[in-house]
């Protein structure tokens, strides 16, 4: 059955509020329209794109989770440096993208709609347009229901189920490891991902009330056109087993 990708985005005077994506047949169309229309709170824009995939590569969900609470926002990042550390980024190129995230990525300030693109080798920034990044997009659980069951069971949130689900497709493509928080000012749990590690959780990896978020992947340079290709381009199904 053929399936399609539904993505929608919504912004309020001009600024990003809400996005989500899902992958699904022709007949889930309406009630996936509908689900998304609830999502995104006050917006004055929304844009809704449909996109028949031609090709839709299934993926086994193999990482484990791991969750880490401390009790300030120095020490949830100094863990997070160590497990990009353990994760093979070299400590002074780990070091700089966390400074880029709690900075604001953006060279024209504030956060970037996309991730930074950080070689591990030499740390320069590899995202052929910096203001935008590259957004990991085309991804989705096979049966969303049963895995967001499970997931919020474990006292995980749906923050966690989208986040994972591009924490999962980025190792596929190439990715090193993965530093991510988010730029809610009211979510104040992040993650550090590799396919040494797992998606390991840390609380806080920010302040409250702080807008300032983002992803960094650590990448290698060689890899760069096939992995923005895989990243943006190919479609991708997780599944709960092989
Ligand atoms: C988690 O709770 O597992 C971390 C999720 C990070 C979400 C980042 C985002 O929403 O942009």
């Amino acid at each position: 059955m053929p399936l399609l990708s539904v993505r929608m985005r919504a912004s309020l005077k001009g600024k990003h509020v809400s996005g989500a994506e899902r992958i699904v047949s022709e007949e889930d169309i309406p009630s996936t329209l509908c689900e998304l229309l609830k999502r995104p709170g006050e917006h004055d824009f929304l844009k809704l794109t449909l996109e028949r995939l031609e090709e839709v590569e299934e993926i086994a969900f193999d990482l484990s989770i791991s969750s880490h609470k401390f009790k300030s926002v120095e020490e949830g990042r100094e863990f997070a440096l160590k497990e990009l550390v353990r994760s093979g980024v070299p400590e002074w190129v780990a070091k700089k993208g966390i400074e880029l995230l709690s900075k604001g990525a953006n060279p024209k300030g504030g956060n970037m709609r996309g991730a930074v693109l950080l070689d591990v080798e030499t740390g320069d920034r590899l995202e052929p347009d910096p203001g935008r990044g590259i957004r990991t997009v085309r991804v989705d659980w096979k049966d969303r229901s049963a895995v967001r069951e499970v997931l919020l069971r474990r006292g995980f949130t749906d923050r966690t189920l989208d986040a994972l689900a591009i924490a999962l497709k980025n190792i596929h493509c190439g990715v090193l490891a993965e530093l991510c928080w988010s730029d809610d000012p009211d979510y104040l749990t992040g993650y550090v991902s590799s396919r040494e590690l797992g998606y390991v959780r840390i609380t806080p990896l920010k302040e409250e009330g702080d807008h300032l978020g983002g992803r960094v992947y650590f990448i290698r340079r060689e890899r760069v056109g096939e992995l923005i290709r895989c990243l943006e381009r190919r479609a991708v199904l997780i599944s709960l087993s092989p």
